[in-house]
């Protein structure tokens, strides 16, 4: 656990881990796994194809030489250097994307830090869910309210829940979390473009699970701005 804490703290000094959005960051995971397993996937059948076709069948009967004798190890060729070195690149292979996404994944965990984050207290219940801010104003979902939240600025929730087992998410922003009665799982996403997305409930908690969605705003800073101190002076 310490060598590996070691590793993720160097990988994250390096500059290899991505930062940014939780979409950019799960995008680069995506490309990174798809490319080098595209490469070690063209490596490997391009041998074996090579190979299927190298020991073809050529029609002669094979003799004694080509069959291994009882009790000797097949090397593979070069006295065993072939296998040696595809075991070594597997393993250089496995390993760097074990630390690197391990240390990527520990990034995403974190989140920006408090002080920059704007913090919301998501709470669910069965059939909706209720979006509180810092200034106390509730949005709940199935009353109309939706989950307004600025572009370019990360936020902080604070998921819980009133009854049953539920879980929170934003597929577009790659975003998802337990909602437990009792418990509070923070999580944080960061929403590059204004627009409208939409929030799942992710664990099965009864008839109205399919209902419960919520509409999730992303407004432009200053607009958003306005909204919110408009709330502050009709609460006041
Ligand atoms: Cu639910």
């Amino acid at each position: 656990m310490l060598v590996s804490h070691g590793l993720a703290g160097l990988l994250a000094q390096s500059g290899l881990v991505p930062r940014g959005t939780r979409v950019f960051v799960f995008e680069r995971i995506f490309a990174v796994f798809l490319v080098l397993g595209t490469l070690v996937g063209v490596v490997v059948i391009g041998y074996m194809l090579y190979n299927a076709y190298k020991y073809r069948d050529d029609g002669q009967e094979p003799t004694d030489a080509d069959r291994p004798a009882l009790g000797e190890l097949p090397t593979g060729g070069g006295k065993g250097k072939k296998l040696f070195t595809s075991f070594a690149l597997s393993a250089v292979v496995v390993i760097s994307l074990v630390a690197w996404t391990y240390g990527t994944l520990l990034y995403v965990e974190e989140g920006p830090s408090q002080a920059e984050s704007l913090e919301i207290d998501v709470e669910g219940y069965q059939f909706g869910w209720r979006f509180t801010y810092p200034n106390g104003h509730v949005e709940d979902s199935t009353a109309g309210g939706v989950l307004r939240v600025p572009e370019d600025r990360a936020v902080r929730l604070r998921v819980t829940s009133a009854d049953v087992f539920h879980n929170f998410g934003i597929p577009e922003q790659k975003v998802k979390t337990d909602a437990i009665p009792g418990q509070t799982s923070e999580t944080w996403f960061q929403a590059e473009e204004t627009g409208t997305y939409t929030a799942n409930c992710y664990e099965l908690c009864g008839a109205g699970h399919s209902y419960m969605t919520a509409q999730v705003v992303v407004m432009e800073p200053d607009e958003y701005r306005e909204w919110y101190e408009n709330l502050n002076e009709s609460a006041s």
